[in-house]
């Protein structure tokens, strides 16, 4: 047999494989043989570099186009053999919409979990974007870039955790969600609306205190944005958040590094017989920080403090939690005890989530 009577055999018989290939498992034995690296094909490829010019020409395109040509038929075999299989199992699967649903008992939303989800609805809702960052943090992002001096008591070994070094720099464990909207202003340009929610670190322990709890921060940047605007943030997120349409909401001066000027966020509240009720009750309780980015951040930053101004604003995510949903210690978010979980957490697909209608 010559070459070229060879070469059409193999065609033929190759095609009259795949044409005949009862599966898609036998197709793909096909495929190997005909076009993979140590296929037939391939093979007589290699052997092209031996020939002389001209016949490695021919030789080649002839090769090229049996190899096209099996690859076409492939395909279509791939195809008639996929629609046969969608076909079989339409044929014989069906869903029983009988079926009662799953038992709700196993497993619950973390309270953490919920309240985050309901603070990232109301804010969204209000044109913010969610932004992340990393919780292992330089010192520059989380202390120096927010004005926060090195002698400031919240640098000390007994507040951080200290991590090992990058390079020239410490790192820590990040103390507040800040950082992430140092990095959002390195990043991107104002206008800019973000909340920053999640995990934060400390060296404390006690009834109000955990080495780890959640915070979220906001911040808005913009041309003319100001305080104003902030309380009037405020005041809409925590009625969204408490569904108390009528919660009065106040500003007290207060001194942070990275705003200026700063303040404190009460929300109204009563204190009567030691019982804690949140509303128009003309008692207060301290549930924020924020201010207006201090000039000094904002250069931190590259952002101009002569064209662009902005607010700030942060809280921990336990406080909240706790206040909405009566949850009296600190501690027990983070033990781990099924029956906390089972009475304080959330059945999945069950959503009594007041922010979603609240916030409409
Ligand atoms: C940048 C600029 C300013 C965020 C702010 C507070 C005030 C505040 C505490 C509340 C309770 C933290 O969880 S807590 O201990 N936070 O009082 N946070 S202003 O200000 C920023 C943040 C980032 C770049």
């Amino acid at each position: 047999m010559s070459q070229d009577q060879e070469l059409q055999k193999l065609k033929t018989d190759m095609l009259g494989a795949i044409e005949s290939a009862p599966d898609s498992a036998a197709l793909e034995s096909l495929r190997t043989q005909a076009l993979g690296k140590k296929g037939k094909l391939t093979e007589m490829m290699k052997s092209l570099g031996k020939m002389e010019a001209q016949a490695r020409k021919e030789m080649g395109a002839r090769l090229n186009e049996i190899k096209t040509v099996l690859a076409k038929a492939i395909e279509a075999r791939g195809r008639v053999l996929g629609a046969a299989a969608l076909n079989e199992k339409l044929l014989h699967e069906h869903i029983d919409v009988t079926l009662s649903v799953r038992p709700q008992d196993q497993g619950r939303i973390h309270p953490i979990t919920q309240t985050t989800d309901e603070i990232v609805t109301i804010f969204a809702s209000m044109g913010f974007k969610v932004a992340k960052g990393p919780e292992i943090e330089t010192d520059w992002n989380n202390f120096t870039a927010l004005n926060l001096p090195p002698d400031h008591p919240a640098r000390q070994m007994q507040d951080t955790f200290y991590m090992p070094q990058k390079g020239d720099e410490p790192t820590v464990l990040r103390t507040h969600t800040s950082p992430v909207q140092i990095r959002t202003m390195m990043n991107q340009k104002p206008p800019i609306r973000i909340i920053a929610p999640g995990r934060t670190y400390r060296c404390d322990y006690d009834m109000t205190h955990t080495p780890m709890f959640h915070q979220f921060e906001g911040l808005v940047i913009d041309e003319k944005t100001n305080m104003g605007h902030l309380k009037g943030c405020l005041l809409d997120f925590m009625r969204a958040f408490f569904g108390i349409d009528d919660l009065p909401l106040r500003f007290r001066p207060s001194y942070f590094p990275f705003t200026e000027p700063s303040a404190e966020v009460d929300i109204g509240c009563s204190r009567k017989d030691g019982k804690l009720t949140l509303g128009n009750h003309g008692n207060w309780l301290e549930v924020a920080g924020c201010g207006m980015v201090n000039a000094k951040v904002l250069k931190n930053c590259g952002i101009d403090p002569d064209k662009y101004q902005g607010f700030a604003f942060g809280t921990g995510i336990e406080r909240l939690a706790m206040l909405k949903y009566g949850i009296p210690d600190l501690r027990t978010f983070f033990e781990a005890d099924m029956r906390w979980l089972k009475h304080y957490g959330f059945v999945p697909l069950d959503i009594p989530n007041p922010a979603l209608t609240a916030a409409d």
